[in-house]
């Protein structure tokens, strides 16, 4: 459905009326109507790198989630104010591993005498307190893009290394078994709602990588019976996933990558090729009418968005745009300095691996 064009025109004039002073960023899962207001598009880790790149931008305002935005305020300055529209934007990834979850997790690894050989790594997508935790810890954070590479990282750290790696399972398991040559047998699953991760100790002493029980509720959808549905339905049909799916799409599907490489990997395509995505919808209808002369669907044959990078939408971008027009700075993402300190560390981890 168009948007409502007085809220276009309300949310043009803000614009306008704050000029240089603002910067918005939307990510690729965002509404359509929320993301032609934005200044870059980017995926999650494209963004925070923008925001960084914007010392006079007084405001942020970030169109995505939480953990998004907080990551955006740790790689900014003191000076400069990130604003999410709608706080109720969060991921439910991030919110399987909880900073107290993971300090027992460690405890466990503690009282093996395994937590001096265990690098813990997570993913973009977790809280900033979990992120400075892996700071701590002498770990790093990683994304969908260099995920291999920061493995690769934590192994060579000595012999005997093990990755705690979060929250997203599959991105973890995917990475150690496709990218790496490490076997199914390598990974464990640590529950945090079991004691012990409900794992037994040998099981803990043996794995190479410990798996955090998360998922992405959204890609974490797509089944082998899709992969399966749309080879029938589309002979020769290119099939591209994110590598936040389960491990048996991920292997069933003939590309896999991030964000940032599906859609390059969809501009290279040539013309009349046929392609079925696995990844939030907004983007794959944009990639679609982007694409008029390819065939790009969604793999599955239901509707998935991410309920929650929805809630960031126009009538929410509006008001957060007025009320910085009016003086008013409403739901500012702050990270304390304690916490940004350690998270910046594991970040400057990530942008130094090879
Ligand atoms: O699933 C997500 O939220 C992703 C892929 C985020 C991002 O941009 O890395
Ligand atoms: Fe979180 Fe998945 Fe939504 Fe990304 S798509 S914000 S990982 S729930």
């Amino acid at each position: 459905p168009a948007s409502d064009p007085d809220l276009v025109a309300r949310a043009v004039k803000a614009k306008a009326a704050l000029g240089d002073r603002l910067f918005v960023l939307g990510h690729h899962y965002q509404r359509d109507e929320v993301i032609r207001f934005a200044d870059v598009t980017g995926d999650s880790f494209k963004l925070a790198r923008e925001a960084a790149a914007r010392p006079e931008a007084e405001y942020i305002v970030f169109c995505g989630v939480h953990f998004m935005a907080e990551s955006a305020d740790i790689l900014t300055g003191d000076d400069q104010r990130v604003i999410l529209p709608d706080m109720a934007a969060g991921c439910s990834m991030a919110d399987m591993a909880t900073f107290d979850q993971v300090e027992e997790a460690w405890d466990v690894l503690s009282d093996l005498g395994l937590a001096d050989v265990t690098v813990p790594i997570t993913y973009m997508n977790s809280s900033a307190d979990i992120k400075a935790f892996c700071g701590r810890k002498g770990g790093a954070v990683c994304t969908s893009s260099n995920a291999r590479r920061a493995l690769t990282w934590a192994f060579e750290q000595g012999d005997d290394r093990k990755v705690l790696f979060l929250p997203d399972q599959h991105l973890g398991r995917n990475t150690a078994v496709l990218e790496m040559g490490l076997s199914l047998d390598d990974c464990v699953v640590y529950n945090p709602h079991r004691p012990n991760g409900g794992l037994t100790d040998q099981q803990l002493r043996d794995a190479k990588m410990i798996l955090w029980r998360g998922h992405c509720s959204v890609h974490g959808r797509f089944t082998e019976q899709c992969v399966d549905d749309v080879r029938t339905r589309i002979p020769g049909v290119n099939v591209l996933v994110h590598p936040e799916c389960r491990h048996e799409v991920v292997t069933k599907a003939d590309h896999v990558g991030s964000t940032e490489y599906i859609i390059k990997t969809l501009e290279k395509a040539p013309a009349g090729s046929a392609w079925a995505v696995g990844t939030e919808l907004n983007l794959v209808k944009r990639l679609a009418a982007e694409h008029p002369d390819k065939t790009v669907t969604f793999l599955d044959r239901t509707v998935c968005y991410c309920s929650t990078m929805n809630r960031i939408d126009l009538p929410h971008l509006v008001w957060a745009l007025e009320s910085l027009v009016e003086g008013q700075v409403v739901n500012q993402i702050t990270v304390d300095p304690e916490t940004t300190y350690w998270a910046k560390l594991a970040l400057d981890r990530m942008l130094a691996l090879p």
